[in-house]
């Protein structure tokens, strides 16, 4: 295999691989439907590899995610048209552009830099397609959560995320966080939760997932990122974005979802499958702008069969190819986008109402200095008026004694 010029950072620590229990078969991962660093055979089969891909792998397969470095070179340049040209777009409170890609063509490049791709194919041991991208602008200050609420496919696991840095990620500007390793717990999907796949009860994924994540024992790292590092998570990694600690600061970033070919690929909140309702989701592969065709057990499943699906927005870009697209019935708004949108809504309520709560409580501080600066103020002229009258009476005195020993009386 070719070597990435890809290298990972130094700075990820890394552990021990446990081992995987040999299958007694001589198939090799590709036969399988597991990701190559997830697979069984995975140590039998990183001897093909250079020392520094084995490397790579087992550091995602042990940990659920790797940071490597990116040509800074090829990288920066695109940073500064992305964070200039998308500037104008963020919607007021809220500091992300989903799917940039539509219009913005550095977007696109990131999205599809072929060491990116290369490093994906041989994590995964399949073509990777990149299909959704976020812009950010400031930190997301997002709660821990999985991707796989958010994106789901089978054969599982074959989705991945990539976050590349256009500018320093630290804890002041709310960088990544994630949980090592937690890519290896089951996947806390909303029903297993106890909730119900709809962005109503996203609110409360979020603080049974945090619950669940604090008590594992498994301690959050921050990924702090220099301009030009990316990070490639795994989907059942357990991430987020840190606080904002410095409000001042920017965070621009760039997230790209990619899926793996030869899958099918749904959209999980929409979706509950005991109850024979699966949502397919459409997928543009961002590099060809053309329709991926879903695939399960080696058949082609088509969309325009099927009962729900999730569309992308359209209009589509004059570029992707809509001559292949996967034609369905045309419906009304899925009543799950209603609800992401008010969903979405409520979060710019509840943030305004935040920022609300803080510029009140500035202005109390505000006052209550100024109040004590007042305070301070009149006791001061106070002081300096009794000061002055003692002055004035000592010196009233003074004159007093020296006129009445010059006419020569007593001074008192
Ligand atoms: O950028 C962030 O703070 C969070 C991004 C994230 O969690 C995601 O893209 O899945």
């Amino acid at each position: 295999m070719k070597s990435s010029p890809l290298h990972q950072n130094s700075n990820a620590s890394r552990g021990n691989l446990a081992p995987f229990a040999p299958l007694n078969s001589p198939a090799s991962h590709r036969d399988l439907a597991i990701p190559f660093a997830s697979s069984p055979l995975l140590e039998a089969e990183l001897n093909a590899l250079s020392p520094a891909q084995a490397e790579l792998v087992r550091t995602f397969a042990e940990r659920g995610f790797v940071i490597v470095d990116l040509d800074l070179a090829r990288v920066a340049p695109l940073a500064e048209r992305i964070i200039g040209d998308l500037a104008e777009h963020y919607p007021p409170q809220v500091g992300r552009i989903e799917n940039a890609w539509y219009f913005q063509p550095e977007v696109r490049e990131l999205a599809t830099l072929p060491t990116l791709l290369d490093t994906l194919r041989l994590l995964f041991g399949r073509n990777p397609i990149p299909f959704q991208t976020i812009n950010f602008e400031r930190g997301t200050e997002q709660a821990a959560h999985s991707d796989t609420v958010h994106f789901h496919c089978v054969p599982r696991q074959f989705m991945a995320g990539v976050w590349i840095a256009l500018e320093d990620a630290d804890e002041a500007n709310g960088a990544l966080f994630a949980y090592p390793g937690s890519h290896k717990l089951p996947e806390y999907d909303m029903t297993t939760l106890g909730l119900s796949p709809t962005w109503a009860d996203y609110g409360e994924y979020e603080k049974r997932l945090g619950r669940l994540i604090e008590s594992s024992g498994i301690e959050r790292e921050v990924l702090t990122l220099k301009q030009g590092q990316a990070v490639i998570w795994a989907a059942n990694l357990i991430h987020g974005g840190l606080d904002i600690a410095d409000p001042h600061r920017t965070r621009h970033s760039q997230a790209t979802h990619y899926y793996f070919e030869n899958g099918a690929y749904y959209y999980p909140m929409g979706s509950e499958p005991i109850a024979g309702k699966v949502t397919l989701r459409e997928v543009i592969d961002i590099r060809t702008g053309r329709f991926v065709p879903h695939m399960h057990n080696g058949k082609r499943i088509r969309l325009k069969e099927q009962p729900h699906v999730w569309r992308y927005r359209r209009p589509l870009p004059a570029w992707v190819e809509t001559s292949d697209e996967l034609h369905h019935k045309l419906e009304p708004t899925h009543p799950d986008e209603l609800a992401l949108r008010v969903h979405t809504l409520k979060r710019t309520v509840e943030e305004l109402r935040k920022s609300f709560a803080l510029a009140q409580a500035h202005n109390r501080i505000k006052d209550e200095e100024a109040a004590r600066v007042n305070a301070d103020n009149r006791a001061k002229e106070a002081f300096i008026k009794q000061r002055d009258n003692e002055l004035a009476y000592k010196i009233a005195r003074r004159v007093t004694k020296t006129y009445r020993s010059l006419i020569g009386q007593s001074a008192d």
